[in-house]
């Protein structure tokens, strides 16, 4: 196997004889060959005139949001979307006379590690944009020009093009993912209503409880309802905090708050739990035997062994009763933590506080606002999240989105004049939020580039997610971002070169030299 598409990858390098995530090397492989099978579907579909057959750009977008860092562990899952793939390649050409074309296999098929690492930024772009279309979709919302920029990238990347003609297509990826991310923001607020800032319980009920971590917000709702009056609670983990702060989930009294932090944390605190644990989506820790019996999986979150809640039938509804059967059978949570945690300040709330906001840029309480977003992750260095959010003066504020939050969103950091030193819009996907209220306040300020603005980027990735949303800062004209807590081990040495050129992107170092480089 080889694989390098997460910050995590072995040695900084790329997972040769196992993932780091625990992704062994037939998944590895069954990926590998999954990505190859809808290469091969996108040439067809493009060699027949785009002439794709029903539900294929949502097929699509399932089958690579599966592929995506600790998203689906399992092997069976891989073979069915793969012989989907090739059955729905074969009846294109079959309509157009064609025959399907075999396509690369695997990252190393490709020798020149600039090429290489051009396709596999736009791959793991897509990716990203993937999951986010997905959830739109489950909402009723899609884009039929992402889905057809899907098939047409897939496509470019068995093509031979130019380094040139790479980049330029890795900056129209980043164009999608501001499209996926702002139909995701549209689907969620038409859906939910507008996030608000909300104190968020982060201790226990003395009831049973289900806790839901991932991103699929659809799932949540599904689930509050089918659990109203059940005598158990639901509870948010990791990337479902957000949850939160929509009014619509507000109304559910057994809705009780958050339990716990950022996925890598999940082990102990699944285990404390008690009661059953809904995955909608990555990330999914190889699970300890203690608690696998009660993991449950749904949508293109997946691991052999877990019992896993099959998608809603046409109109219809995810029946939840396994779940709500077990979570009756255990016993309440283990207190981890008490007190609350503030969040909600995704745009329709910052614009709703943009006089006061304007008020504290003008009069110099506030300087700075730094975006941290992005993602957690387990190596120790991470810690140079928390000790940049706790070393930035008190005249900055972080805006924030993603679980990279939880490195800072629980130490008190303080407010300016009422405005919490940091704000939380949401999942990572809310990081399209950030940039609203960052394009809001250079039409505010009357401001000729967005980088004039006393705005900086120390940003945090993990997994493609991250890796979509950086492409679209890019594609939104954003410089100067910071990215840590190393650059991806994907990106070839000419490409960085590339990135730092044309979008002054760098590397994070240490925590005197970011902080006072941010502020200046
Ligand atoms: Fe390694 Fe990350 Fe790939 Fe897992 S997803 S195999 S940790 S590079
Ligand atoms: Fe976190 Fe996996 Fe990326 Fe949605 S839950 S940000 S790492």
């Amino acid at each position: 196997m080889f694989c390098f598409q997460c910050q995590e990858a072995a040695k900084g390098t790329g997972c040769t004889v196992r993932g780091v995530c625990g992704k062994g090397p037939e998944t590895a492989e069954l990926q590998d060959r999954l990505i190859s099978a809808l290469k091969n579907l996108a040439v067809t579909a493009r060699a027949s005139g785009g002439k794709v057959g029903d539900g294929e750009g949502l097929f699509v977008a399932k089958a690579l949001f599966a592929t995506i860092t600790n998203a689906n562990f399992d092997d069976a899952r891989f073979v069915s979307l793969i012989t989907e793939a090739e059955d729905r390649a074969l009846r294109l050409a079959q309509k157009s006379g064609l025959t399907v074309g075999t396509a690369s296999q695997g990252v190393l098929a490709t020798e020149n590690p600039d090429v290489r690492s051009l396709r596999e930024l736009v791959i793991y772009g897509l990716k990203g944009i993937a999951a986010y279309v997905e959830h739109a979709a489950m909402l009723g919302r899609e884009d039929t020009t992402v889905y057809a920029f899907f098939l047409e990238a897939l496509a470019a990347t068995e093509q031979d093009l130019s380094v040139d003609e790479l980049v330029a297509l890795v900056l129209r990826t980043g164009h999608v993912a501001v499209t996926g991310m702002a139909l995701l923001d549209t689907a969620n607020t038409e859906a939910y209503g507008h996030p608000e800032v909300t104190q968020v319980d982060i201790g226990v009920g003395t009831r049973p409880g289900i806790l839901v971590s991932g991103h699929d917000l659809k799932d949540f709702e599904e689930l509050l309802v089918q659990t109203e009056g059940q005598g158990i609670d639901v509870y948010t983990h990791s990337e479902m905090l957000p949850a939160n702060y929509y009014p619509a989930f507000k109304k559910f009294s057994h809705f009780h708050g958050n339990y716990g932090s950022s996925w890598w944390h999940q082990a102990d605190e699944f285990e404390a739990f008690h009661g059953p644990i809904l995955m909608t989506t990555n990330c999914i820790v190889p699970p300890r035997d203690s608690y696998k019996a009660k993991l449950f999986t749904t949508g293109m979150a997946g691991y052999p062994g877990c019992q896993h809640i099959a998608d809603r039938p046409n109109g219809g509804k995810k029946d939840f009763t396994a779940l709500i059967a077990a979570a009756r059978a255990s016993q309440p949570p283990r207190e981890l933590e008490k007190g609350t945690i503030v969040g909600g300040f995704a745009h329709h709330q910052v614009f709703a506080l943009a006089d006061k906001v304007v008020a504290a840029v003008k009069s110099g309480a506030i300087k700075k606002f730094v975006v941290m977003a992005g993602c957690d992750g387990r190596h120790k260095e991470r810690s140079y999240f928390t000790d940049v959010a706790q070393a930035l003066p008190l005249d900055a504020v972080i805006l924030t989105a993603g679980c990279a939050k939880y490195r800072y969103n629980k130490l008190n950091l303080g407010d300016i004049g009422g405005i919490p030193r940091v704000l939380d819009a949401g999942q990572c996907n809310d990081s399209y939020s950030l940039a609203v209220i960052a394009l809001k306040l250079k039409e505010i300020f009357g401001a000729a580039d967005v980088n004039d603005l006393p705005i900086a980027f120390d940003i945090a990735w993990y997994e493609q997610k991250a890796v979509a949303v950086l492409l679209a800062l890019l594609a939104l004209g954003f410089k100067k971002i910071r990215l840590g807590p190393t650059l991806p081990a994907f990106l070839s040495p000419n490409v960085v070169d590339v990135l730092v050129k044309n979008f002054q992107i760098t590397g994070t170092t240490t925590v005197e030299a970011d902080v006072a480089a941010i502020m200046a």
